[in-house]
């Protein structure tokens, strides 16, 4: 049984003929990640500017979590909560101070930390803020993305992640984004427990909201006995600059440019780089007062809090504090913006660059429903830099955050004679 493939046709070819046609991926076949780049079967070399939708963040098989990888995986990878390991207790200890909570629950993926998140903020509803059993409602946004799960889809407005999966869950207020009077509108019914929110929308194309509306909307929560939900898997974790995009608890040791908009979520969810893409590993943090509503048995995971994953967890957010990726990637996003900013001005096909940190976007100058944005990213790929399109005019820029200045400066050139050439 071979392991290894002769070209990068025959991977297309097999994923093709025995996968779920579930993606349309970039048509690139990676074999090797090492930092900010990847190599095809072929042995070209790309710069990854998707870093696994912000999982690498710490960059492609960083030798610290591949080691602790390795000499976990020797000694004990899995136990079930059915037992104890002297990894957990460790690990709870370690995250929950890094980010200011009293507790976590450990999960796999983001969608089930998702998904948790919702189950927390239910039960809390029903045994602290009293609402009927069954009448909770959580308040979600336009074009959020938290998920592929039946539940988060069901709050979805996208019709691609939507449609045909029906029944739906109910129980969910969807708003507009960045709209604070919306959230005003809809906080004060009796039945709302939550507000579930992205603090800067991903998907949707890397919505960046002004800049007082999360303190705001978090101001209308505390009003209202309202739990603020904030979905950080992709934002968090040093991508956008800081720690948390929402600006918690930083531990970039505090040279933040955005201290003064602090605010703590009341359940704050992680994954993605939380293991530097080398496992899955999510977790959903809170205070007692919150987390506590889970009772034994009421909640978990057969993989949720593994040793191997924990280890490896917290060996991805030493990383993160002891390279200090929060700072690289809010110098280096400044650079990527002024030098797209500058681009713009001179194509007529680069309409705008949005972004914090290393979480960008351009948007391209053509119909949503073009192939420019596509061709583009074929042209991209052919010149060394893998990028891919959100929705149809907007490509996502997401480089590792170790990217270095002349690193960068070498991806904004391949960006602008791409640009350059339409
Ligand atoms: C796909 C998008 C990004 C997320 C936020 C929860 C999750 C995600 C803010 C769920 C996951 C991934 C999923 C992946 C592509 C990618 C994605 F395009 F789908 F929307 F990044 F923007 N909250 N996002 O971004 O975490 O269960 O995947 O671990 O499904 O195609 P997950």
């Amino acid at each position: 049984m071979t392991r290894n493939l002769n070209s990068s046709a025959e991977g297309i070819h097999l994923e093709n003929k025995y996968g779920a046609n579930n993606y349309h991926p970039i048509p690139v076949v990676i074999s090797r990640g090492e930092g900010v780049y990847v190599w095809d079967v072929e042995g070209n070399r790309y710069y990854d500017f998707l870093s696994s939708y912000s999982a690498v963040n710490q960059g492609h098989c960083h030798p610290k979590i591949v080691n602790t990888l390795i000499n976990q995986s020797k000694k004990l990878t899995l136990t079930s909560r059915a037992f104890y390991n002297d990894v957990l207790g460790i690990y709870e200890k370690y995250v929950t101070e890094y980010f200011g909570y009293e507790k976590v629950l450990p999960m796999n993926t983001g969608a089930e930390a998702v998904e948790t998140a919702i189950k927390i903020c239910r039960k809390w509803a029903y045994e602290q803020k009293g609402i009927a059993e069954g009448k909770a409602s959580i308040i979600v946004c336009d074009n959020n993305f938290h998920g592929r799960t039946t539940t988060i889809i069901s709050f979805s407005n996208d019709p691609e992640a939507h449609n045909q999966f029906g029944p739906y869950t109910p129980g969910f207020k969807r708003i507009p984004y960045n709209d604070i009077g919306s959230l005003q509108e809809v906080i004060e019914d009796e039945s709302v427990a939550g507000f579930l929110v992205e603090p800067i929308q991903g998907e949707a194309g890397v919505i960046v909201p002004s800049d007082d509306y999360l303190k705001n909307a978090y101001n209308l929560c505390k009003t209202n006995n309202v739990l603020f939900i904030a979905d950080e898997i992709q934002t968090g974790l040093a991508r956008t600059g800081s720690l948390l995009a929402v600006c918690g608890k930083c531990s970039c040791q505090g040279d933040c440019e955005r201290q003064d908009t602090y605010l703590k979520p009341d359940i704050l969810i992680l994954g993605k780089a939380l293991s530097g893409g080398m496992y899955p590993v999510s977790a959903v943090l809170a205070d007692s007062a919150v987390m506590d509503v889970i009772k034994p048995g009421q909640h978990g995971s057969t993989y949720g809090g593994n040793p191997l994953g924990s280890m490896v967890a917290i060996e991805a957010l030493e990383i993160l504090r002891k390279e200090k990726l929060a700072q690289n990637a809010r110098k280096l996003g400044h650079i990527f913006r002024e030098r797209m900013n500058a681009l713009a001005e001179k194509s007529d096909i680069l309409k705008l660059v949005r972004g914090r940190g290393l979480l960008n976007a351009i948007e391209i100058n053509d119909s949503p429903d073009s192939d420019t944005a596509w061709n583009i990213c074929l042209s991209l790929k052919d010149n060394g830099l893998l990028a891919k399109p959100t929705h149809g005019n907007i490509i996502r820029f997401a480089p590792p955050l170790v990217m270095t200045e002349e690193q960068l400066d070498e991806c904004c050139r391949i960006i602008e004679t791409t640009i350059l050439s339409y």
